[in-house]
Protein backbone atom coordinates (compact mmCIF):
# COMPACT_ATOMS: atom_id res chain seq x y z
CA UNK A 1 0.00 0.00 0.00
CA UNK A 2 1.50 3.39 -1.03
CA UNK A 3 0.56 6.36 1.41
CA UNK A 4 2.50 9.77 2.65
CA UNK A 5 4.49 7.52 5.37
CA UNK A 6 5.46 4.76 2.94
CA UNK A 7 6.47 7.45 0.13
CA UNK A 8 8.55 9.76 2.88
CA UNK A 9 10.38 6.69 3.67
CA UNK A 10 10.91 4.78 0.67
CA UNK A 11 9.24 1.48 2.30
CA UNK A 12 6.29 -1.26 1.32
CA UNK A 13 4.32 -0.95 4.43
CA UNK A 14 3.33 1.47 7.05
CA UNK A 15 4.99 -0.36 9.77
CA UNK A 16 8.05 1.11 11.86
CA UNK A 17 9.46 -0.95 14.48
CA UNK A 18 9.80 0.82 18.10
CA UNK A 19 13.79 1.64 18.13
CA UNK A 20 14.31 -0.41 21.81
CA UNK A 21 17.19 0.18 23.94
CA UNK A 22 19.67 -3.08 24.15
CA UNK A 23 16.50 -4.58 21.98
CA UNK A 24 16.26 -2.83 19.05
CA UNK A 25 20.08 -4.12 17.71
CA UNK A 26 21.22 -4.87 13.65
CA UNK A 27 19.39 -8.34 13.64
CA UNK A 28 15.94 -7.22 14.43
CA UNK A 29 15.96 -3.75 12.40
CA UNK A 30 18.11 -5.59 9.46
CA UNK A 31 15.01 -8.02 9.41
CA UNK A 32 11.80 -5.15 9.61
CA UNK A 33 13.46 -3.11 6.70
CA UNK A 34 14.35 -5.98 4.47
CA UNK A 35 10.27 -7.40 5.18
CA UNK A 36 9.47 -3.89 4.01
CA UNK A 37 8.80 -1.62 7.37
CA UNK A 38 11.55 0.52 8.96
CA UNK A 39 13.68 -1.02 10.90
CA UNK A 40 15.19 1.21 13.27
CA UNK A 41 18.06 0.59 15.78
CA UNK A 42 17.77 1.25 19.27
CA UNK A 43 20.58 3.62 20.23
CA UNK A 44 20.07 4.21 24.28
CA UNK A 45 22.74 2.29 26.42
CA UNK A 46 25.26 2.27 23.13
CA UNK A 47 28.44 5.11 23.33
CA UNK A 48 28.95 6.61 19.68
CA UNK A 49 31.30 3.98 18.27
CA UNK A 50 29.11 1.07 19.21
CA UNK A 51 26.04 2.62 17.47
CA UNK A 52 28.72 3.41 14.33
CA UNK A 53 29.13 -0.49 14.64
CA UNK A 54 25.25 -1.25 14.39
CA UNK A 55 24.75 1.26 11.60
CA UNK A 56 27.37 -0.22 9.22
CA UNK A 57 26.59 -3.78 10.60
CA UNK A 58 22.73 -3.22 9.22
CA UNK A 59 24.06 -2.05 6.04
CA UNK A 60 25.87 -5.18 5.28
CA UNK A 61 22.51 -6.87 6.01
CA UNK A 62 20.11 -4.78 4.01
CA UNK A 63 19.65 -2.19 1.41
CA UNK A 64 16.57 -1.00 2.63
CA UNK A 65 15.94 2.18 4.31
CA UNK A 66 16.50 1.81 8.43
CA UNK A 67 16.59 4.49 11.23
CA UNK A 68 18.30 5.03 14.40
CA UNK A 69 16.36 6.39 17.54
CA UNK A 70 17.87 8.37 19.66
CA UNK A 71 17.14 8.85 23.37
CA UNK A 72 17.43 12.15 24.41
CA UNK A 73 18.61 11.80 27.82
CA UNK A 74 21.18 8.96 26.94
CA UNK A 75 24.69 10.23 28.89
CA UNK A 76 26.18 9.10 25.26
CA UNK A 77 23.73 11.89 23.36
CA UNK A 78 26.00 13.93 22.04
CA UNK A 79 28.54 11.26 20.32
CA UNK A 80 25.54 9.89 19.32
CA UNK A 81 24.27 12.98 17.53
CA UNK A 82 27.94 13.09 15.80
CA UNK A 83 27.67 9.69 14.26
CA UNK A 84 24.29 9.51 13.13
CA UNK A 85 25.88 12.33 11.08
CA UNK A 86 28.72 10.78 10.31
CA UNK A 87 26.76 8.34 8.68
CA UNK A 88 24.39 9.81 7.24
CA UNK A 89 21.72 7.39 8.52
CA UNK A 90 18.56 8.08 6.43
CA UNK A 91 16.33 8.81 9.43
CA UNK A 92 16.00 9.23 13.24
CA UNK A 93 13.40 9.18 15.62
CA UNK A 94 13.87 10.57 18.86
CA UNK A 95 12.72 9.72 22.02
CA UNK A 96 12.15 11.07 25.66
CA UNK A 97 12.81 14.47 24.90
CA UNK A 98 12.51 18.06 22.64
CA UNK A 99 14.65 17.71 19.52
CA UNK A 100 14.05 21.41 18.55
CA UNK A 101 16.76 22.51 16.33
CA UNK A 102 18.34 19.01 15.78
CA UNK A 103 15.60 18.55 13.24
CA UNK A 104 16.69 21.08 10.83
CA UNK A 105 20.36 20.36 11.31
CA UNK A 106 20.17 16.99 10.48
CA UNK A 107 17.84 17.81 7.38
CA UNK A 108 20.42 19.77 6.32
CA UNK A 109 22.62 16.33 6.15
CA UNK A 110 19.89 15.03 4.45
CA UNK A 111 17.97 13.36 7.52
CA UNK A 112 14.82 12.56 8.20
CA UNK A 113 14.12 13.43 11.96
CA UNK A 114 10.71 11.83 13.33
CA UNK A 115 9.91 12.91 16.48
CA UNK A 116 8.17 10.43 19.30
CA UNK A 117 5.24 13.12 21.58
CA UNK A 118 3.18 11.92 24.10
CA UNK A 119 1.47 15.26 24.12
CA UNK A 120 -0.02 17.92 21.50
CA UNK A 121 2.01 20.73 22.94
CA UNK A 122 5.03 19.09 21.91
CA UNK A 123 3.50 18.17 18.51
CA UNK A 124 2.64 22.24 17.70
CA UNK A 125 5.99 23.23 18.72
CA UNK A 126 7.74 20.56 16.30
CA UNK A 127 6.18 21.99 13.49
CA UNK A 128 8.05 25.38 13.64
CA UNK A 129 11.00 22.92 13.10
CA UNK A 130 9.58 21.81 10.11
CA UNK A 131 8.98 18.51 10.95
CA UNK A 132 7.42 16.29 8.44
CA UNK A 133 5.85 13.31 10.04
CA UNK A 134 5.37 12.48 13.85
CA UNK A 135 5.02 9.23 15.90
CA UNK A 136 2.46 9.75 18.34
CA UNK A 137 3.01 6.83 21.26
CA UNK A 138 0.45 6.39 24.10
CA UNK A 139 0.96 5.48 27.45
CA UNK A 140 -0.13 1.70 26.65
CA UNK A 141 4.11 0.98 25.06
CA UNK A 142 6.47 -0.22 27.00
CA UNK A 143 9.39 1.76 28.42
CA UNK A 144 9.20 5.61 29.35
CA UNK A 145 5.32 6.36 28.84
CA UNK A 146 3.53 9.68 28.52
CA UNK A 147 0.44 10.35 30.54
CA UNK A 148 -2.72 9.87 27.60
CA UNK A 149 -3.59 6.74 25.75
CA UNK A 150 -3.15 6.37 22.23
CA UNK A 151 -7.19 6.06 21.54
CA UNK A 152 -7.55 9.72 23.02
CA UNK A 153 -4.07 10.87 21.79
CA UNK A 154 -4.10 10.21 17.79
CA UNK A 155 -6.84 12.02 17.15
CA UNK A 156 -6.08 14.96 18.89
CA UNK A 157 -2.73 14.70 17.26
CA UNK A 158 -3.79 14.32 13.73
CA UNK A 159 -6.78 17.58 14.38
CA UNK A 160 -3.43 19.94 15.48
CA UNK A 161 -1.19 19.15 12.78
CA UNK A 162 -0.71 18.79 8.80
CA UNK A 163 1.78 16.17 9.00
CA UNK A 164 1.10 12.70 8.47
CA UNK A 165 1.11 10.56 12.14
CA UNK A 166 2.29 7.68 13.03
CA UNK A 167 0.75 5.41 15.64
CA UNK A 168 2.46 4.04 18.71
CA UNK A 169 1.69 2.43 21.60
CA UNK A 170 -0.71 -0.39 21.93
CA UNK A 171 -0.14 -1.82 18.45
CA UNK A 172 -0.04 -5.84 18.04
CA UNK A 173 -1.90 -6.35 15.48
CA UNK A 174 -3.67 -5.89 11.97
CA UNK A 175 -6.56 -4.80 14.05
CA UNK A 176 -5.22 -2.17 16.02
CA UNK A 177 -3.37 -0.69 12.89
CA UNK A 178 -6.68 -0.74 11.35
CA UNK A 179 -7.86 1.30 14.31
CA UNK A 180 -5.34 3.74 14.62
CA UNK A 181 -5.61 4.44 10.84
CA UNK A 182 -9.46 5.12 11.60
CA UNK A 183 -8.30 7.57 14.08
CA UNK A 184 -6.81 9.54 11.23
CA UNK A 185 -2.86 7.72 11.51
CA UNK A 186 -1.16 6.40 8.35
CA UNK A 187 1.44 4.14 10.41
CA UNK A 188 2.12 2.75 13.12
CA UNK A 189 5.50 1.76 15.37
CA UNK A 190 5.39 -1.42 16.38
CA UNK A 191 7.39 -2.75 19.66
CA UNK A 192 6.28 -5.22 22.32
CA UNK A 193 5.24 -8.08 19.03
CA UNK A 194 8.66 -7.72 17.18
CA UNK A 195 10.39 -8.69 20.39
CA UNK A 196 8.95 -12.12 20.66
CA UNK A 197 10.62 -12.58 16.73
CA UNK A 198 13.05 -15.04 16.10
CA UNK A 199 15.32 -12.10 14.58
CA UNK A 200 15.05 -10.34 17.96
CA UNK A 201 18.96 -10.77 19.25
CA UNK A 202 17.97 -10.81 23.63
CA UNK A 203 17.73 -14.03 26.09
CA UNK A 204 15.11 -16.04 25.63
CA UNK A 205 13.82 -15.32 28.74
CA UNK A 206 12.53 -12.05 28.34
CA UNK A 207 10.30 -13.24 25.14
CA UNK A 208 9.34 -16.34 27.33
CA UNK A 209 8.20 -13.75 30.19
CA UNK A 210 6.04 -11.46 27.44
CA UNK A 211 4.53 -14.88 26.05
CA UNK A 212 3.29 -15.48 29.51
CA UNK A 213 2.28 -12.32 30.22
CA UNK A 214 -1.94 -11.39 30.06
CA UNK A 215 -3.59 -8.35 29.87
CA UNK A 216 -2.65 -6.92 33.35
CA UNK A 217 0.97 -8.35 33.61
CA UNK A 218 2.48 -4.85 33.16
CA UNK A 219 2.72 -2.21 35.44
CA UNK A 220 4.19 1.92 35.28
CA UNK A 221 7.50 2.10 38.12
CA UNK A 222 9.56 5.37 38.43
CA UNK A 223 6.17 7.79 38.42
CA UNK A 224 6.87 9.48 41.31
CA UNK A 225 9.99 10.38 40.09
CA UNK A 226 8.57 12.31 36.82
CA UNK A 227 9.94 9.52 34.35
CA UNK A 228 6.69 6.74 34.46
CA UNK A 229 8.46 3.52 32.66
CA UNK A 230 6.06 0.01 31.67
CA UNK A 231 7.30 -3.12 32.54
CA UNK A 232 6.34 -6.48 33.22
CA UNK A 233 5.36 -7.10 37.19
CA UNK A 234 8.27 -9.16 38.95
CA UNK A 235 10.59 -8.93 41.99
CA UNK A 236 12.22 -5.92 40.98
CA UNK A 237 8.23 -3.42 40.32
CA UNK A 238 7.18 -4.71 43.91
CA UNK A 239 10.45 -3.56 44.86
CA UNK A 240 9.60 -0.22 43.51
CA UNK A 241 6.58 -0.41 45.30
CA UNK A 242 7.58 -0.17 48.56
CA UNK A 243 9.77 2.02 47.80
CA UNK A 244 7.24 4.70 46.22
CA UNK A 245 4.46 3.47 49.29
CA UNK A 246 7.03 4.81 51.78
CA UNK A 247 8.04 8.20 49.76
CA UNK A 248 11.47 7.40 49.36
CA UNK A 249 14.17 9.99 47.62
CA UNK A 250 14.36 10.51 44.42
CA UNK A 251 17.46 9.36 43.77
CA UNK A 252 17.27 6.00 45.59
CA UNK A 253 14.39 5.28 43.07
CA UNK A 254 16.82 6.20 40.04
CA UNK A 255 19.07 3.81 41.60
CA UNK A 256 16.99 1.21 41.94
CA UNK A 257 16.10 1.42 38.19
CA UNK A 258 19.54 1.97 36.88
CA UNK A 259 21.18 -0.68 34.26
CA UNK A 260 17.91 -3.02 34.81
CA UNK A 261 16.82 -3.05 31.23
CA UNK A 262 20.28 -4.16 30.62
CA UNK A 263 19.74 -7.02 33.33
CA UNK A 264 16.72 -8.28 32.03
CA UNK A 265 17.71 -8.25 28.37
CA UNK A 266 20.94 -10.72 29.71
CA UNK A 267 17.83 -13.02 31.18
CA UNK A 268 17.11 -11.60 34.21
CA UNK A 269 13.50 -11.26 34.12
CA UNK A 270 12.72 -11.06 37.86
CA UNK A 271 15.36 -8.72 38.83
CA UNK A 272 15.80 -6.76 35.76
CA UNK A 273 12.93 -4.30 34.09
CA UNK A 274 10.93 -6.26 31.77
CA UNK A 275 10.27 -3.33 29.34
CA UNK A 276 7.14 -4.05 27.20
CA UNK A 277 3.83 -2.84 25.75
CA UNK A 278 0.40 -3.57 27.52
CA UNK A 279 -0.30 -5.28 24.63
CA UNK A 280 2.17 -8.33 25.53
CA UNK A 281 -0.57 -10.37 26.51
CA UNK A 282 -2.13 -10.42 23.01
CA UNK A 283 1.97 -12.04 21.52
CA UNK A 284 1.47 -15.56 21.90
CA UNK A 285 4.30 -16.72 19.51
CA UNK A 286 7.96 -16.57 18.48
CA UNK A 287 7.76 -15.39 14.91
CA UNK A 288 9.81 -14.67 11.88
CA UNK A 289 10.11 -11.04 11.50
CA UNK A 290 8.57 -11.70 7.83
CA UNK A 291 5.65 -13.41 9.35
CA UNK A 292 4.97 -10.91 11.49
CA UNK A 293 4.77 -8.30 9.11
CA UNK A 294 3.03 -10.10 6.25
CA UNK A 295 -0.07 -11.17 9.04
CA UNK A 296 -0.19 -7.64 10.40
CA UNK A 297 -0.71 -6.47 6.84
CA UNK A 298 -3.16 -9.67 5.97
CA UNK A 299 -5.33 -8.73 9.24
CA UNK A 300 -5.09 -4.78 8.41
CA UNK A 301 -6.72 -5.64 5.50
CA UNK A 302 -9.49 -7.97 6.21
CA UNK A 303 -10.38 -5.78 9.11
CA UNK A 304 -10.67 -2.71 6.53
CA UNK A 305 -12.96 -5.16 4.11
CA UNK A 306 -14.68 -6.41 7.48
CA UNK A 307 -15.52 -2.87 8.54
CA UNK A 308 -16.64 -2.04 5.04
CA UNK A 309 -19.19 -4.45 4.55
CA UNK A 310 -20.79 -3.45 7.57
CA UNK A 311 -21.39 0.13 5.73
CA UNK A 312 -23.18 -1.87 2.63
CA UNK A 313 -25.52 -3.55 5.29
CA UNK A 314 -26.35 0.26 5.39
O1 LIG B 1 11.52 7.07 24.84
C1 LIG B 1 10.60 6.30 24.85
N1 LIG B 1 10.61 5.15 25.54
C2 LIG B 1 11.69 4.70 26.25
S1 LIG B 1 13.15 5.48 26.38
C3 LIG B 1 13.74 4.28 27.33
S2 LIG B 1 15.35 4.37 27.83
C4 LIG B 1 15.52 3.78 29.28
N2 LIG B 1 14.75 4.20 30.26
C5 LIG B 1 14.93 3.70 31.46
C6 LIG B 1 15.91 2.78 31.68
C7 LIG B 1 16.69 2.36 30.65
C8 LIG B 1 16.50 2.85 29.44
C9 LIG B 1 12.82 3.34 27.53
N3 LIG B 1 11.66 3.59 26.92
N4 LIG B 1 9.47 6.56 24.15
C10 LIG B 1 9.31 7.77 23.46
C11 LIG B 1 8.64 8.75 24.32
N5 LIG B 1 8.97 10.00 24.38
N6 LIG B 1 7.63 8.49 25.16
C12 LIG B 1 7.31 9.66 25.76
C13 LIG B 1 8.16 10.60 25.25
C14 LIG B 1 8.24 12.00 25.55
C15 LIG B 1 7.87 12.47 26.80
C16 LIG B 1 7.95 13.82 27.08
C17 LIG B 1 8.72 12.88 24.60
C18 LIG B 1 8.82 14.23 24.89
C19 LIG B 1 8.43 14.68 26.12
O2 LIG B 1 8.44 16.00 26.43
C20 LIG B 1 9.54 16.79 26.16
C21 LIG B 1 9.19 18.26 26.24
O3 LIG B 1 10.13 19.03 26.31
O4 LIG B 1 7.99 18.57 26.21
Amino acid sequence: MENRITQLLGITYPILQGGMAWVATASLASAVSEAGGLGIIGSGGMDGERLREEIRLVRTMTTQPFGVNLMLLSPHIEEQIKVVKEERVPVVTTGAGNPGPLIEEFASLGILTIPVVASVSLAKRLLRHGVKALIAEGMESGGHVGEITTLCLIPQIVDAVSVPVIAAGGIGDGRGMAACFALGAEGVQIGTRFICTEECDIHSAYKEAILKAGDRATVLTGVTTGHPVRCLRNKLTRKFEELEARRAQREELEALGTGKLREAVCGNVEEGSVMCGQIAGLVKEIKPVKEVIEEIMADFKRTLIHLGSLVMQG
